[in-house]
């Protein structure tokens, strides 16, 4: 069996968000790139969503939407991948939680539990988020995140302000 047999294509999800410059274009353009790798396949997008910024409150709205993937990568590789398409898409990285123009989370990665450095999964405040779980429910109301489903999390958290901003699940396509 060659090397890349061995290897099995794992379900992982991301949050995608950004409120600089053209957000939208940047986040479809963002999915694009890692459907493009032969180790990654895009395989639900949710709908786009408006959203106040969340805890530095005065910058410009986001917009939001989260992507479920499958792939042939460890959840490391997965994170360097997103983290190249946010350096190559020039992301300007000032203050915590400040403006950004893409910032891509990985939200899952299966089932699994890691507390790495760099790396949390599940993202640790992704459950108090609405503007994280409402896209995530677009795509799977029921898929488990720290023992309970995305929809009863949704059910308990400050949807103010949230609003679609566009219906069409394909528009990262382009
Ligand atoms: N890192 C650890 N775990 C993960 C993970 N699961 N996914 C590390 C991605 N990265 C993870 O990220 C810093 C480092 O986190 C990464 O290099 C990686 O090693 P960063 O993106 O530079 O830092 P940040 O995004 O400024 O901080 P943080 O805490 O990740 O912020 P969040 O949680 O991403 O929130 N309001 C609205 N409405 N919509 C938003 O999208 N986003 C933020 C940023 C704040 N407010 C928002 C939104
Ligand atoms: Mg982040």
């Amino acid at each position: 069996m060659s090397n890349s047999e061995t290897k099995r294509w794992q379900a992982a999800t991301l949050g995608l968000g950004g409120n600089v410059g053209d957000p939208v274009t940047a986040m479809a353009e963002a999915l694009r790139r890692l459907d493009q790798r032969s180790d990654c396949r895009v395989t639900s997008v949710s709908r786009l969503y408006r959203t106040p910024p969340w805890g530095k409150t005065d910058q410009a709205d986001f917009y939001n939407a989260c992507a479920a993937v499958e792939t042939l990568l460890e959840p490391q590789e997965l994170l360097a991948a997103c983290l190249e398409i946010e350096r190559t898409m020039k992301r300007v990285r000032v203050e915590r939680w400040g403006p950004r123009t893409i910032d891509i989370d990985i939200l899952t990665f299966g089932d699994r539990v890691i507390d790495a450095e760099h790396l949390k999964v599940p993202h640790p405040r992704m459950t108090e988020r609405a503007f994280v779980l409402m896209p995530l429910a677009d795509i799977d109301p029921q898929l488990q995140v720290k023992g309970r489903a995305v929809a009863d999390w949704l059910a308990e958290v400050d949807r103010t302000g949230i609003a679609v901003a566009n219906e069409n699940r394909a528009l990262w396509r382009g």
